[in-house]
């Protein structure tokens, strides 16, 4: 072979040496930065920035551009894997992996009824495989579990959006944030998780002065560091916060009367929930001082232009729904929607997550469909040449609910594609107990810690080694061309699930073959004449127009064939009770609304201002476990680590877990930075070094989620309580209780014994042994006395990031 191995490992070739650069997008986050895949000799040997990409212009994230070398890793899974009698996973071919998959669902579907298979995929693959899985899924085997780890991520988006505004699709787009004079960033790290958009907006503010920037996060993270107003708030507090900002507002008259007229209803009701939130409630609740909330009240009130972004902040947060529409109440009384600079921008966090949502590869219907709509399943089901009855209906069921099933053992089949749930689900050890009860298939390129668990492994291709479309988080399709092949053995989602189909012999009414296309390109085509008239309209996008443009957003059709900047900037929205995607929930309990309640409210048009209640987090700090805990994410990793850890670069920046805990509650426990605690949750327990400084509040502390092998005790999930919310069913993991406990050898000193002996004998510090006691004389004769041996002290090896804004 004639690649350089160390070329690549330094990331050196330069644009002349490769054979070809392939166009591509990179499926390392939301944002959906364009890029090129360097290929040399058969072999993925780069990347670079698509310097012309409206998105990116030539910037990539540090795991944008190192996510390539997972594809060359020497670990891939290249054979099919069959788990045997003595429970071993043993190499399989094709053949028989597929034939014992389709055996098995036969069986399931046979004795356990439709809702005997789970297909349970995920926000990275493609929008082919998406809309793929929701024929096979609705309309082949007529499952309604159809799911994926987009619960965790972005339900909570969709479920905001159809509440306000009768669809899904986020209103604002990232042009919108270039233009705005206020910016909120609402639970979101945005420079540690969108690293590349944050450059964008640091570059621009850095010139300009624009936008201001509000932060409202518990921690005082990296982002929170360059806003103009950061409210920390105490974890769980977001609709308190918003309840009282949005009184505020009110009483000072900020509001668009004329806009809240004509385009809205629901004002009144909206307005009674709110007006107990005085500033002195408001700040008691959310522990942000008055003043602070006065100066982001009036800032609100008076701005011109106003982009909310929210993130796991807020979607995994107690009262997740709530409070993402109490920020569609707030723009909405505004009248800060549909106009440039204007807009909730509820973000998606997996690089097509919103593309599942939107193909119905999740608990929707495809097109944005009503499913409790009969005309929409008759359409869809003449689209598909189905009948109409055959089609599963009514509400959803979210993961959290299916786990509940399969521990009642009532799925037979969970098929599992593209997602490592045995680390991020919340309360993982329940959640592999109900797997285990259950056939599981695992379709990932590595061996992940799900693995143990699976029945059959199915070994998938990467990024790079396939063509389709993804959606990023503001409605953009941007495309990914195919750079190589996958390794030999290795196949594409798109194409395991072909072959599925045609194993199942999967008809339609009159007994055609119900998958017809055989290439991504087909299935696009064919997925177009699904998304016609509905919002997400993409009939005026061709995978050669895609790369034409870099990227086009949604809805592009004959009227908008650049794609639409913005939605709802003629002030209609989706709500008429025959076009709607969904009659809402109450927004309380979560109850689907029946027809005749949706239509009573009379929206047709209008958007839908609601009432929102604050409810506290159902898990809080109590004798037993006083701390909050709240996890989340590192700029060098993405998720389970099964591409990052295979980078060199981003593995050496923060290779092992560890708990970040303030200064003060450091103090009170006597805790030296670095030494090895065990944090216990009802559910289970860690151990993890400690990171003492002031990134947490008093009473909280962070785990990172990134570390998950069964065999290191570093896992968040462990820990996380596993309580939904109502409406959109996305699990807490913001919000859980918590203890810390040092773990120490307690050395008894014999006569002769000195400190130093004990730093011979344990291999700590002196310094560290002196501290862990509060000692200050240097040298102790051996007294009889109980010393306090710390188990192990790790310099927790986390490389800050340092980001072009602050390197400029
Ligand atoms: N580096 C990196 N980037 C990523 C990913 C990754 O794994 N690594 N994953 C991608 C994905 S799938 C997603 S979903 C996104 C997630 O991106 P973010 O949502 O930005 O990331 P998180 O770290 O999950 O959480 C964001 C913040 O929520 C704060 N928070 C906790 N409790 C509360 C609360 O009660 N109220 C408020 N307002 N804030 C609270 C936390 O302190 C944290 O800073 O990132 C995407 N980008
Ligand atoms: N405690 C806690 N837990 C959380 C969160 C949190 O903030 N805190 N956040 C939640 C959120 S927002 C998310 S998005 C989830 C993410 O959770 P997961 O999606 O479960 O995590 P990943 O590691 O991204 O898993 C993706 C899997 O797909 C595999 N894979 C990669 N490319 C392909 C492909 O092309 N095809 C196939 N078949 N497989 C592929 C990878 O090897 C990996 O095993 O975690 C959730 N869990
Ligand atoms: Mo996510």
């Amino acid at each position: 072979m004639s690649w350089d191995k160390e070329k690549i490992d330094l990331n050196i070739y330069s644009q002349g040496e490769v054979d070809k650069w392939v166009y591509n997008t990179c499926n390392i986050c939301s944002v959906g930065c364009g890029c090129y895949i360097a290929v040399k000799d058969e072999k993925i040997v780069g990347i670079k920035g698509n310097g012309k990409h409206p998105t990116n212009r030539g910037r990539l994230g540090p795991k944008g551009e190192n996510q390539w070398y997972a594809n060359n890793s020497t670990d891939r899974l290249v054979t099919p894997l069959i788990r045997n009698s003595s429970g071993e996973l043993t190499p399989a071919t094709w053949d028989e992996a597929m034939n014992l998959i389709v055996t098995k669902t036969k069986k399931s579907l046979k004795e356990k009824g439709a809702n005997g298979i789970s297909i349970y995929s995920t926000g990275q693959g493609f929008l082919e495989d998406y809309y793929t899985l929701a024929k096979i899924g609705r309309a082949g085997l007529q499952t309604h579990l159809l799911d994926a780890n987009t619960r965790l991520c972005t339900a909570t988006t969709e479920f905001c959006l159809l509440q306000s505004f009768g669809a899904d699709g986020t209103p604002a787009s990232f042009d919108d944030i270039d233009e705005t004079d206020t910016l909120m960033l609402f639970g979101h790290n945005m420079a540690e998780t969108g690293t590349v958009l944050f450059e964008r907006i640091m570059q621009r503010k850095k010139k300009t002065g624009k936008p201001y920037l509000i932060v409202v996060d518990p921690r005082k993270t990296l982002t929170a560091q360059e806003a103009d107003l950061h409210l920390q708030l105490y974890p769980g507090t977001n609709v308190a916060l918003l309840n009282g900002l949005i009184n505020v507002i009110l009483q000072q008259g900020n509001i668009d009367n004329e806009f809240i007229q004509n385009y809205t209803i629901g004002f009144k009701d909206m307005k009674d929930s709110v007006k107990e939130w005085t500033l002195e409630r408001t700040a008691k609740q959310t522990g942000i001082p008055s003043d602070l909330l006065k100066e982001a009240s009036i800032r609100l009130g008076k701005t011109n232009s106003l982009v909310t972004t929210t993130l796991q902040g807020t979607f995994q947060s107690a009262d997740a729904t709530t409070a993402c529409v109490a920020i569609n109440n707030l723009h909405l009384i505004r009248g800060l929607i549909g106009k440039p600079g204007c807009g909730p921008l509820h973000m998606a966090g997996q690089p097509s997550s919103s593309a599942n949502r939107t193909a119905g590869g999740v608990g929707t219907y495809p097109g944005q469909r009503n499913s409790s709509n009969p005309k929409h399943i008759e359409e869809i089901a003449k689209l598909w040449n189905m009948d109409p009855l055959t089609l599963p209906v009514g509400p959803e069921k979210g993961i959290e609910e299916q786990i509940e099933m399969m521990e009642k053992g009532e799925i037979g089949v969970f098929w599992n594609i593209g997602t490592n749930p045995l680390v991020l689900l919340p309360n993982r050890r329940r959640a592999k107990k109900a797997l285990e009860k259950t056939f599981v298939i695992v379709q990932d390129p590595f061996l992940t810690e799900t693995a143990a668990v699976a029945d059959v492994i199915l070994p998938a291709a990467l990024w790079g080694e396939k063509e389709g479309t993804m959606e990023n988080a503001d409605r953009t399709i941007n495309l990914l061309r195919k750079a190589v092949d996958p390794p030999k053995g290795v196949k594409a989602d798109f194409y395991i699930l072909l072959d599925f189909a045609r194993r199942m012999n999967l008809t339609d009414k009159d007994g055609n073959p119900l998958i017809r296309f055989s290439i991504p390109e087909e299935c696009f085509e064919e997925w177009k004449l699904i998304s016609k008239g509905r919002p997400c309209d993409m009939t005026g996008i061709t995978y050669e127009r895609l790369e034409k443009y870099n990227g086009l957003r949604w809805p592009v059709n004959s009227e908008n064939l650049h794609g639409t900047t913005r939605l709802y900037s003629n002030f209609v929205f989706p709500t008429h009770s025959e076009y709607t995607q969904s009659y809402t929930k109450d927004q309380f309990t979560g109850r689907a609304l029946t027809k005749g309640e949706f239509e009573s409210k009379k929206a047709e048009g209008k958007a839908m201002i609601h009432p929102t209640r604050y409810l506290p987090p159902v898990e809080q700090p109590n004798e037993e476990y006083p701390l909050w805990l709240t996890t989340g994410r590192l700029v060098w990793h993405w998720h389970t680590r099964t591409k990052t850890a295979r980078s060199p670069l981003l593995q050496s920046k923060a290779p092992h877990g560890y708990v970040e805990i303030n200064e003060e509650d450091a103090k009170d426990l006597d805790l030296i930075n670095g030494e090895i605690v065990r944090i216990t949750s009802p559910r289970g327990w860690i151990k993890v070094p400690a990171r003492i400084g002031n990134v947490v509040q008093r009473g909280l502390i962070f785990v990172p989620f990134h570390y998950g092998s069964w065999t290191t005790n570093e896992a968040a999930n462990e820990l996380t309580a596993d309580f939904t919310d109502p409406l959109s069913k996305q699990p807490t993991f913001k919000q859980s209780a918590c203890k810390i406990e040092k773990i120490r050898n307690v050395h008894q000193l014999t006569a002769d014994e000195t400190i130093e002996t004990l730093v011979e004998y344990y291999g700590i510090s002196k310094e560290n042994l002196m501290k862990a006691n509060g000692l200050t004389e240097l040298s102790n004769i051996g007294d009889g006395r109980r010393i306090e041996v710390p188990l192990s002290i790790n310099d927790v090896p986390l490389t800050p990031y340092l980001p072009d804004y602050k390197r400029l």
